[in-house]
């Protein structure tokens, strides 16, 4: 059982009014719980199973039998993205803008944060059914938006290739399964998109940029 399903970093109804407290519960406690449960499942007994980062795992899916590939994907992939997805929101960062390096890269990749925020709400927006939109760091501090379906990431790119358009490290994640916000706002996806803007944590993003920026693989936690 190397994964395990890591506790919120602030309180079930912190992210309110945007994200109300029983659908940070059942989305914490019931799915993602289900997706680390299924991804030690998928990789009992394999190459994989004693890493403890889903993102090294998620880089690495190739490596395991092809009967083992599908289950991996889903669910390795459903606890990489709802861990980095729990941490990017709330905390000391929340309700502020992005600040120095990561700020002047966002200027230098998109033009304006303006400009960013448009192709990363397109990219959530026009997801068709379930996936992610993503913000990652593609070399040399360029940042690039693009988008996954279902729980695939782009540090999955050795196993889905290059579908997602970026091969990157994410640095900032959006869920846009209907099960992160169908309670309050139903079928209404593009009311989700801009109120989750509001609860952003972007301090943790700047914190996981310069990170990023010194990771020799794309799949370091
Ligand atoms: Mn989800």
């Amino acid at each position: 059982m190397a994964f395990e399903l890591p506790a919120l970093p602030y309180a079930i109804n912190a992210l309110e009014p945007h994200i109300d407290a029983r659908t940070m519960e059942i989305h914490h406690d019931k799915h993602h719980a289900g997706y680390v449960a299924n991804a030690n499942k998928a990789l009992e007994g394999t190459a994989l199973a004693d890493l403890t980062c889903p993102w090294t795992a998620s880089g690495r899916l190739q490596e395991l039998p092809k009967e083992k590939q599908n289950a991996a994907r889903n669910n390795v992939g459903g606890h990489a993205n709802h861990s980095l997805f729990w941490s990017i929101m709330g905390g000391e960062g929340m309700g502020k803008a992005p600040a120095g390096e990561l700020a002047d890269a966002i200027k230098s990749s998109f033009g304006s944060f303006e400009s960013f925020q448009e192709a990363f709400t397109t990219a959530a927006t026009t997801r068709f059914g379930s996936g992610w939109a993503w913000l990652g760091v593609c070399g040399e501090s360029k940042l690039a938006v693009c988008s996954t379906a279902n729980q695939d990431n782009p540090v999955m790119k050795p196993l889905i290739g290059d579908a997602a358009g970026c091969g990157c490290r994410p640095i900032l994640g959006l869920d846009v399964w209907e099960h992160a916000y169908y309670l309050n706002y139903q079928n209404r996806r593009p009311d989700y998109v801009k109120a989750w803007w509001s609860v952003v944590n972007w301090s943790k993003v700047a914190e996981y940029f310069g990170k990023a920026c010194q990771c020799k693989s794309a799949a370091c936690c």
